[in-house]
């Protein structure tokens, strides 16, 4: 299985917990000429990362790539029997896909001291810290129903903490977890997939940061 991907990549990064957690094997490729390039859109009509090879299916999108390795390798599951608690795992998958990750992604090409918007910063601290109040309330059900599983749902935000902890130490932004993110991302970590993947993360992160720090 090859997976096109850059290091840095939060989806990459997402898609990576499950991996681990499967115990798969994967190759990471580099997409020719960069995401989005024309290069890499004659292989991915999309241009996005990551992307899925395997023979000849090419699938992009981390959530259609993640249920399809559910269904194919089911041991671990990584969705819940219970059907209600199914819908809730993908609840989660898509409230951190379409309505956290793109509040803080805004704020990726903004972190270069020339680049810096104050009135940016402001509307997505408040933003951010908006939207961890809104998935904060379903968490504490989400701990008691899916008790320890890692699901679906939880790869994302792990991985999307440490963009918005880098971030907020950069651009010095009042981010405020609500306590209950607390337990949850200790029920996480209790997987040794999201404490591996995390130990090979951060790092990469932090140099992203510093880097674009000093450009
Ligand atoms: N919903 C997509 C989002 C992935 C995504 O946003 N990837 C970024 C890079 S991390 C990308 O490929 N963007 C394409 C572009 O900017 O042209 C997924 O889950 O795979």
């Amino acid at each position: 299985m090859k997976i096109y991907t850059i290091p840095p990549s939060l989806y990459g990064a997402k898609l990576r917990i499950l991996l681990r957690h499967k115990g798969l094997e994967w190759e990471e490729i580099l997409p020719p000429g960069g995401y989005g390039s024309d290069e890499y859109k004659q292989i991915v009509p999309t241009g996005n990362i990551p992307a899925l090879v395997e023979g000849d299916l090419l699938l992009a999108d981390t959530e259609a790539i993640a249920e399809y390795l559910n269904e194919k390798h089911p041991d671990p599951p990584m969705l819940p029997s219970d059907l209600v608690h199914r819908a809730k795992a993908r609840q989660l998958s898509r409230f951190h896909d379409t309505r956290l990750e793109p509040e803080v992604r805004k704020l990726f090409w903004h972190v270069s001291p020339e680049s810096r918007d104050a009135d940016l910063n402001t509307a997505q601290e408040r933003e951010i810290n908006a939207r961890l109040g809104q998935i904060a309330r379903v968490l504490p059900e989400r701990l008691t129903e899916f008790e320890d599983q890692l699901t679906l749902g939880d790869c994302g935000f792990p991985i999307t903490r440490v963009w918005i902890d880098a971030l907020s130490q950069a651009l010095a932004l009042s981010i405020c977890w609500p306590d209950v993110f607390e337990d949850y991302f200790a029920a996480l970590e209790r997987h040794e997939a999201v404490r591996a993947e995390l130990a090979d993360y951060r790092p990469k992160i932090a140099d992203w940061v510093a880097e674009a720090c000093k450009a």
